[in-house]
């Protein structure tokens, strides 16, 4: 399958509100689920209905919006949840049980031949109430699952017949590209069902693991903006579009509005009372900043040599820092044109000599530099004057003569 027909299940408004900064009214939600969608999410997953009354209403609003992104409710495995959930309206539900020994012992208690039943027979009901919404089951932890347990589980629920997707969750951060590679693909060997990645951020994998989960075979992939989630959280839909934008730029163009990231970062990093990160992808003040010599000579000439994203296609502006030691002529050169002054390159070299030697003595910004350029122009007008009066004066002395 081509890595480009992926969908984004965008769940900043179910994994995000998890994130101990979010606490999110309906009216926020609306905000960020408005922004997702004109971004072009593919879906939207929301919190349990069965969370807080809050959280039922919510759902059956953006239910009811008209988003063209679908809308996803995750939901324990109960037949319970399901039918709260089945009634907020929304489009699919997204079912999950824990697999790993640890959540065996230490959360539900229960063993793999009774997660099989329950999941079975709570899914069986689910799609018997609602034949046309989108169903998944999903492994909580399934990377400290064991293998052979999961792919039981796995093999039983996709027998039924019931489910759109299976989930493999990476609910500790645990997992490597390596891993999710080859657990997604052994699954894609036995299934045709669609295949979702849910990972974790705690040891920073997260993106390269979704990536990795789609050349496995996986079809959908779990964002949230910035990231946020449990803990330090999940894979963020800025640095995991960045990723899909560099493995295909064009059919990402199409598939988002890669202009409205910026807003969307921003407008979630202030609900929850964050800044955005300053290396942030795509949106970090330093995203797009180049500094030394050798770096900005080549970005003046052609951008691509030191920028693999085109900071124009996500309404972004690049940046090229020069008040520094690590300076060149060339970027030095680029400012005295920006302020529309005329030097040599000979001058400009000895100006950039005088910016690092200034830096080395205390930090220094753009108006150091802009002062030094300033005052190299006015001393080369000057003796540009001198020079050019002393010529009209031999001209006038050599004309003298002749007459
Ligand atoms: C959690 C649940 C989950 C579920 C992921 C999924 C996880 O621990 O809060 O449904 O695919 O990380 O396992 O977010
Ligand atoms: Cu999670």
């Amino acid at each position: 399958m081509p890595l480009d027909k992926f969908n984004i299940i965008e769940s900043t408004l179910r994994e995000g509100e998890q994130f101990v900064g979010a606490n999110f009214t309906t009216a926020d939600k609306l905000k960020i689920a408005d922004a997702l969608d004109e971004f072009g999410v593919e879906y939207l997953e929301l919190t349990s209905p069965l969370a807080s009354p809050q959280s039922r209403a919510d759902c059956e609003t953006i239910a009811r919006r008209g988003y063209k992104a679908r809308i996803l409710t995750h939901i324990r495995c109960h037949k319970d949840d399901a039918t709260i959930a089945l009634d907020t309206g929304v489009d699919g539900l997204d079912v999950v049980i824990g697999t790993s020994s640890m959540l065996r012992q230490f959360s539900h208690g229960k063993s793999i031949d009774e997660i099989i039943d329950i999941a079975s027979d709570a899914l069986t009901w689910i799609r018997a109430q609602a034949p046309d919404i989108e169903l998944r089951f999903s492994t909580e932890d399934s990377f400290r699952s064991e293998e052979r347990d999961l792919f039981r589980v796995y093999l039983a629920i996709d027998k039924l017949g019931v489910v759109n997707r299976l989930g493999i969750a990476d609910t500790v951060g645990v997992a490597t590209p390596m891993r999710v590679y080859q657990l997604v693909s052994g699954l894609r060997r036995v299934t045709n069902a669609d295949i979702e990645f849910h990972g974790h951020n705690d040891t920073g994998c997260a993106i390269a693991n979704s990536f990795a989960a789609l050349e496995g075979g996986a079809t959908h992939i779990d964002t949230s903006v910035l990231g946020i989630g449990e803990r330090n959280g999940i894979t963020p839909l800025g640095g995991f579009v960045a990723r899909m934008y560099t493995h295909n730029k064009s059919a990402t163009k199409r598939k988002y509005k890669l202009k409205r990231l910026h807003k969307v970062d921003q407008l979630v990093a202030e609900m929850v009372g964050v800044s955005i990160p300053f290396n942030n992808y795509i949106t970090g003040v330093t995203a797009f900043t180049h500094k030394a010599g050798i770096h900005a000579k080549a970005i003046l000439n052609q951008p691509e040599t030191y920028e693999i994203l085109d900071p124009r296609d996500f309404g972004m502006t690049r940046y090229i820092s020069i008040a520094h030691k690590l300076t060149g002529w060339n970027a030095i050169k680029d400012r005295a044109e920006q302020l529309g002054l005329e030097l040599s390159d000979a001058q400009i070299k000895l100006v950039t000599q005088e910016v690092k030697a200034l830096a080395d003595i205390k930090p220094i910004d753009l108006n150091d530099v802009d002062e030094l350029l300033h005052r190299w122009a006015a001393e080369a007008d000057g003796e540009l004057q001198i020079a050019e009066s002393a010529s009209r004066i031999a001209n006038r002395e050599s004309e003298k003569q002749i007459a």
